[in-house]
């Protein structure tokens, strides 16, 4: 008792000096209740004889008395006159009355004045309720967060010490804007785009631009150097950024997306050194028109099955999901504006993964910038709005779930992230986004999705044991045209709750019937070709927390075992490889264009 009020304590007191002591007396043999003064005089000649001084005095609750020293102590002077008060034998306890500083509320000076969306929903219905969640978790050191951007200014001041070391995945010089291909550096050059660029063949698709200094901003959004008493606080004050440069002038290309998304997660990129700190967190806020492809989707499949979750921008173009918004298994985030409509920018639809602010050009999203408009130059802060500020929200929120939980996979990350998300907000006289997407508009999950990022719940369900874990056996290889069985009867409940319902669904490979898509074990027959397939299990438990598993299933063809067959098939699909493949290249710098406020 008097160990545990004594010790913690001490230590602050250390810090900061202390006038009150907050004593408890031994109640009195012949009184239980004993009045005010008496207590107080009490009090004065326990002090007196403990050699104390004592300038006032007056009751803290019921038990307790205020001892005012004649002036403030710290360090070793206080520890005696503690440890004076506390040896005399009518006194049960002594602590020093210090200053309870709310440690969740960062002392960054831009934080109160501009960073509106971090902030309590009670004052702004769209915030994320960041000050209540930081009580749970600020984040842990060995957390890694990859941006994958046009990539950072490792110099910013509020970035110091917050980078892990990252790569330069942008392989055409021409685009690459620092002289060479691939390399280690991922520092941003700048990625402005001139009216004579735009003259010249190369650039004459792209938009005529300012640099951006789009990952900057978003690595300072998810992880700004917090409590260093400059500009702006970071969701997750702990872990760091792994900085991975896909993208130069005029947005990124495919491939180096893909290579760059892979290494992010510690797999192996052909040519590149392998990554020392993979990251359990991605955020991508890019995004194009097409829709989500097989090569895109594969590596999804692969950073997801190593543990890391995608987490990507929905896109600012009114409308339905693009990829990669739209593939599975990725947490695509919308917009909304402070009021919590959607904004007009926003795309969405049913399967949006959650929504969080992105801001309007009235009420920006504040974060790291350069004063630079084609190289960088002077290291400052400034203001955005679009769905590309929204996703690293949630990736942020996602870092520190895995600091209270780090057992956690990406699936069960994106339930929690959902469930824990609060409703919809309803403006009154605001149009459904239903009726009409391209001006600000209320959402509904029909429209928008699950709901609003909610830090403070989601880290308050991401260690519960009262959530279900869902389970699947693997399966084995399995032959084309097979029935295969789908096994999801390890699944968990959660303590003292018991699981109410299955529900499979398939997320990837060609089209099969589930049976017995709402039992324990399912089954699928497979489609008569070499396929690879992923279904996906959630399990919903009694207290209606749920978790999701997903499984691979890869699939040869019955006698295509000897190679011979597959590898002509192969061969002859080889020259219309090469061509699909320039066909993508074009694809990829038309469409993948940085997504900006619509
Ligand atoms: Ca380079
Ligand atoms: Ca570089
Ligand atoms: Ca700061």
């Amino acid at each position: 008792m008097a160990l545990a009020t004594g010790l913690l304590p001490q230590a602050h007191a250390e810090q900061a000096p202390v006038q009150n002591l907050i004593v408890r007396l031994k109640p009195t043999p012949e009184a239980t209740r004993e009045a005010p003064q008496a207590a107080r005089e009490r009090l004065r000649s326990v002090a007196t004889s403990a050699g104390v001084q004592m300038s006032d005095a007056r009751p803290v609750g019921t038990h307790h008395q205020l001892l005012r020293l004649p002036a403030a102590q710290t360090g070793e002077a206080l520890d005696a006159t503690m440890r004076r008060l506390r040896l005399h034998p009518d006194v049960s306890d002594v602590e020093p009355d210090v200053r309870i500083k709310r440690l969740a509320v960062p002392t960054d000076p831009e934080y109160g004045a501009r960073q509106w969306n971090l902030q309590s929903s009670n004052q702004f219905p769209a915030a994320i309720n960041m000050p209540t969640a930081w009580d749970i978790s600020t984040g842990r050191p060995a957390g890694v967060v990859a941006v994958l951007d046009v990539g950072v200014r490792l110099t910013h001041p509020d970035l110091a010490g917050k980078l892990l070391p990252g790569y330069d995945f942008v392989s055409e010089i021409e685009f690459a804007n620092d002289g060479n291909g691939r390399d280690a550096d991922p520092s941003d050059p700048g990625d402005w785009v001139s009216a004579a660029d735009k003259r010249s063949s190369l650039f004459s698709t792209c938009d005529v631009e300012d640099s951006s200094w789009h990952g900057t901003f978003i690595a300072g959004q998810i992880a700004a150097a917090t409590n260093n008493g400059a500009g702006i606080a970071g969701i997750d004050w702990q872990g760091r950024i792994l900085p991975v440069r896909i993208a130069g002038k005029c947005g990124a290309l495919l491939s180096d997306l893909l290579d760059g998304m892979r290494w992010a997660a510690g797999l192996a990129v052909q040519g590149v050194p392998a990554n020392p700190n993979p990251a359990r967190i991605l955020n991508l806020s890019f995004g194009g028109d097409a829709a989500c492809s097989a090569s895109y989707q594969d590596v999804i499949n692969e950073i997801t099955d190593a543990g890391a979750l995608l987490v990507v921008a929905a896109g600012n173009g009114a409308g339905a999901l693009a990829r990669p918004a739209d593939c599975a298994r990725v947490l695509a985030v919308g917009a909304v504006q402070e009021d919590g409509r959607k904004t007009a920018y926003s795309d969405y639809g049913p399967n949006t993964g959650l929504m969080a602010p992105g801001g309007t050009s009235a009420r920006g999203i504040y974060a790291l910038d350069n004063a630079g408009s084609t190289v960088p130059t002077v290291d400052t802060y400034g203001l955005k709005a679009g769905t590309s500020f929204s996703s690293p929200m949630a990736a942020g929120v996602a870092s520190l779930m895995l600091a209270v939980n780090p057992s956690l996979t990406p699936a069960q990350l994106v339930v929690r992230l959902q469930d824990s998300s609060r409703p919809h907000v309803a403006v009154a006289g605001a149009p459904s986004c239903s009726v009409n997407g391209t001006v600000a508009c209320n959402c509904t999950t029909a429209t928008c999705g699950p709901g609003l990022l909610d830090a403070t719940a989601a880290l308050q369900i991401a260690s519960t044991a009262r959530a279900p874990g869902a389970a699947i056996a693997p399966v084995a290889q399995a032959v084309a045209g097979a029935t295969v069985t789908l096994d999801g009867r390890t699944s968990a409940a959660g303590a003292g709750s018991a699981i109410t319902s299955y529900q499979w669904t398939q997320i990837d490979g060609p089209t099969v019937t589930i049976n017995g898509a709402t039992s324990a074990q399912a089954s699928v027959q497979l489609a008569s070709s070499s396929a690879d397939y992923v279904f996906r299990l959630v399990v919903t438990n009694s207290d209606g927390l749920r978790d999701a598993a997903t499984v691979n299933v890869n699939a040869v063809a019955a006698g295509g075992g000897d190679g011979g067959g597959g590898g002509g098939g192969g061969g002859g699909g080889g020259s219309t490889g090469w061509l699909w493949g320039l066909g993508l290249w074009a694809v990829a710098l038309l469409a993948w264009r940085r997504q900006r406020p619509g």
